[in-house]
């Protein structure tokens, strides 16, 4: 098999590659691995491609790419599917990418986090935490009153890395009705052929 892919069921990340390899229909080896395992006792495979010791890792035949939306832009290059028409659109996945990296990719999944496994999270942290999301939710929101996907009637892996942790908005304490646009987006990209919820994906 040319792509092996490394994840967790929890990780948001790793189910945006799988994801988009599964809506490319794109052949790979998923091998699931247990991040509630200090990193050392991670099986000597994994640590040998995991660069930051974190999922998700791609290995493309010899070739090693680490950080999801960097591992999404090689797949949208490589199977040139989820990618857009042109170098406008390919312009405009790597600014959504950078968005998701800084923003909706770090308060959704962390206030989940937090939420789920980390109780002793000050109230402060959780306070900034949740102002953020409460943000990003409302920037895709208005995006998605304008067009159905992030760059117009077609999706994107730049949809695919935005969506990765809103399958989970109830552990994160949101209701996915307070965003109705943002709630109609994620239905369509349910509705793509091949489409998992992350647990029955990951
Ligand atoms: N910026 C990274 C974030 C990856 C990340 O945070 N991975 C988490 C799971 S979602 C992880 O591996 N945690 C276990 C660890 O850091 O040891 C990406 O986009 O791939």
């Amino acid at each position: 098999m040319d792509l092996i892919l490394y994840g967790n069921r929890e990780s948001g990340h790793s189910y945006k590659v799988r994801l988009a390899l599964t809506l490319m229909q794109a052949p790979h080896e998923y091998r699931p691995v247990d991040i509630s395992l200090p990193r050392e006792q991670r099986p000597a495979e994994f640590r040998r491609v995991s660069r930051f010791g974190e999922v998700p890792v791609l290995v493309d035949r010899s070739q090693v790419y680490v950080q999801s939306d960097a591992i999404l832009l090689h797949l949208a290059q490589r199977e040139h599917k989820l990618y857009g028409r042109d170098a406008v659109d390919h312009d405009q996945v790597r600014e959504w990418l950078f968005w998701e990296a800084n923003r909706i990719g770090i308060s959704v999944p962390n206030l989940r986090f937090a939420l789920r496994w980390l109780p002793d999270t000050p109230k402060d942290v959780l306070d900034w935490l949740r102002q953020r999301a409460l943000a990003d939710l409302g920037r895709l929101n208005d995006e998605f009153a304008k067009r159905q996907f992030l760059l117009g009637d077609f999706p994107t892996v730049a949809d695919i890395a935005c969506c990765g942790y809103l399958f989970w908005l109830d552990q994160a304490e949101l209701d996915r009705d307070a965003w109705p646009n943002v709630s109609r987006w994620l239905s369509d990209i349910s509705a793509l052929p091949g489409w998992q919820h992350p647990y029955d994906l990951m």
